[in-house]
């Protein structure tokens, strides 16, 4: 098995169409904000990608499940010019640009873009003579905005793991943790670090609400491995870390962090939600649903004749789940679709 990062690769013999239909998701997504759109973009790039050959026409890509007819004509236009004018007056519109680009300092969606382009704030520079225009975790986001765009290589995602899991366990031998995720899925590098915690005394019936989390982030927080605050709530953390300084004296980048702590009797959905990849997510939730189940990152329920969901299902390990709705086993490593 591999362990490139799933999506249009050298191998992909597709990879040209996807990437402009990833470009004219992005663009549903950040500017017109029709997410009916983008994903049909999405799902089409994706579709596209596992295509073994090259696609010679948009009536032979409207064969894919995912490809219509709107799709296909824009597929033609592609393989006969070599572009795509949807695509060029896009590229070529600033505004479009500063939206697309203001998107990627995490905290900005696509409304506070449109808003800040509005106002005439249309790069990163522009935003930083503009702090006061921002909220905390957007302050954040471009305070770290060059390290936070670069992949975090295997190698220190271990190193951080070993970190936060000596505290964490220091703290309660009890707890479980897990960094799941692409890091699970034996990705070489990841965009960020995804970690589960969970801990016997804390299950989906424990009424009074629990510190487990603000304990954990608190100690990450004394070693100086957690830097920063996005959010924090009783069973989310988002937030920013990083790595000792080197012997060397050398810095480390500044890597973003979610920690979610998840009831003892729910670990498990939870883990194979969060391990991903997205797109196996939503062909296993699928596959639940023809079988008779009903999947997410809490429960697996049986679904009656009546489509009421029943009461969940006992799970003791992920592999229990694909017994349940009679899918294959697969390895985290196996799920890079
Ligand atoms: P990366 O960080 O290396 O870029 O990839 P990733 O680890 O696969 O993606 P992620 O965005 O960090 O999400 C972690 C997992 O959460 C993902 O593998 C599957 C699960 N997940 C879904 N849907 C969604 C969603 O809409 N947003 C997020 N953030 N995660 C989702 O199944
Ligand atoms: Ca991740
Ligand atoms: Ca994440």
């Amino acid at each position: 098995m591999g362990k490139r990062k799933a999506g249009p690769s050298d191998e992909n013999p597709n990879a040209d169409l996807c990437e402009v239909l990833l470009e004219l998701a992005d663009y549903e997504k950040n500017v017109t904000r029709q997410m009916h759109k983008f994903n049909a973009y999405r799902k089409a790039a994706s579709v596209l990608s596992k295509h073994p050959t090259r696609v010679k026409n948009g009536t032979e890509a409207k064969r894919l499940d995912g490809i219509g007819d709107k799709i296909g004509k824009k597929i033609d236009e592609i393989i006969a010019t070599g572009k795509l004018q949807k695509l060029e007056k896009i590229r070529a519109d600033d505004t479009n640009v500063a939206i697309n680009l203001l998107t990627r300092v995490t905290g900005i969606g696509p409304a506070a873009a449109q808003k800040l382009v509005q106002e005439g704030i249309s790069t990163i520079e522009d935003l930083r003579k503009h702090p006061e225009k921002l909220n905390h975790h957007q302050q954040i986001g471009l305070r770290h905005f060059e390290d936070f765009e670069k992949r975090i290589p295997r190698e220190e995602m271990i190193k951080l793991q070993d970190i936060a899991f000596k505290v964490i366990n220091e703290l309660d031998e009890d707890y479980e943790a897990k960094v799941c995720g692409s890091f699970r899925r034996g990705a070489d590098s990841s965009g960020d670090i995804d970690v589960l915690v969970t801990h016997p005394s804390f299950t989906s019936k424990t009424k009074k609400k629990i510190r487990l989390l603000h304990d954990i982030v608190d100690s990450l927080k004394e070693t100086d491995f957690i830097t920063d605050t996005l959010s924090l709530g009783d069973s989310k953390f988002m937030g920013v870390c990083r790595l000792p300084e080197g012997k060397d004296g050398k810095e480390h980048p500044f890597r973003r962090i979610d920690i979610r702590l998840i009831p003892h009797d729910q670990y498990y959905p939870a883990l194979l939600y969060f391990t991903g990849s997205d797109a196996f997510n939503k062909n296993m939730r699928a596959k639940a649903l023809e079988e008779g189940f009903t999947l997410n990152e809490y429960t697996l329920r049986p679904v009656g004749s009546t489509g009421v969901p029943g009461e969940p299902l006992p799970i003791t390990s992920e592999k229990d789940i694909f017994d349940y709705i009679g899918m294959k086993y697969k390895n985290p490593e196996e799920r890079n679709m």
